[in-house]
């Protein structure tokens, strides 16, 4: 199992390397890490994903306008309902933490409910660092008027690398 530190190694230090990094995304790299108390946690308290691994997980999509994007955009991936559910976790509480060390805590219901999108590609693309990639918690804000709003946009955490439970 990959941890934090070596997942950092991996991806962080290309992106502090000068320009956040370009390179693809690998389909078999760690790019987010679920941790805390949950049925299907490792010894370590956490499980990994890949790429692959999330998109085994179930594909959603939708098509938006955001506040950091051109125009309307197809955003893909799995939805934090499924992902959560995948692992048997039916947490309260979490932090999202993105590669920047920005992290923000949520209720999960209200995500769920928002249908909040780990997304993993953009008009079919994987995403890389430099693309606010590889995961991208996105909400369908075009769908709904209530999403275009400061407490979805805060929530809304580009270069997503680790969910920690919380409660
Ligand atoms: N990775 C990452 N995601 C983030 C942030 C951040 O600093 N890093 N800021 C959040 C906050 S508080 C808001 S309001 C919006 C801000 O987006 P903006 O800085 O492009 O206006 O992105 C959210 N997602
Ligand atoms: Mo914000």
């Amino acid at each position: 199992m990959i941890d934090r530190r070596q997942m950092l190694i991996g991806l962080g230090v290309s992106a502090m390397a000068g320009a956040l990094s370009s390179r693809p995304v690998l389909a078999d790299e760690t790019i987010l890490t679920l941790r805390g108390r949950f049925p299907k946690a490792g010894p370590d308290g956490s499980v990994s994903s890949s790429l692959s691994d999330l998109d085994a997980l179930g594909r959603t999509s939708f098509s938006t306008a955001t506040p950091w994007h051109d125009g309307v955009n197809e955003f893909s991936g799995v939805s934090v309902k499924n992902y959560l559910g995948a692992f048997g976790a039916a947490p309260k509480t979490i932090r999202l933490v993105a590669l920047n060390d920005y992290s923000v805590e949520t209720d999960v219901a209200e995500l769920i409910e928002a249908d909040a999108l780990l997304a993993t590609r953009r008009n079919g693309q994987a995403m890389p660092i430099s693309d606010k990639g590889p995961v991208f918690l996105l909400f369908p804000f075009d769908d709904r008027q209530e999403l275009k709003h400061q407490s979805y946009y805060s929530r809304a955490v580009w270069q997503l690398t680790e969910i920690d439970i919380v409660a």
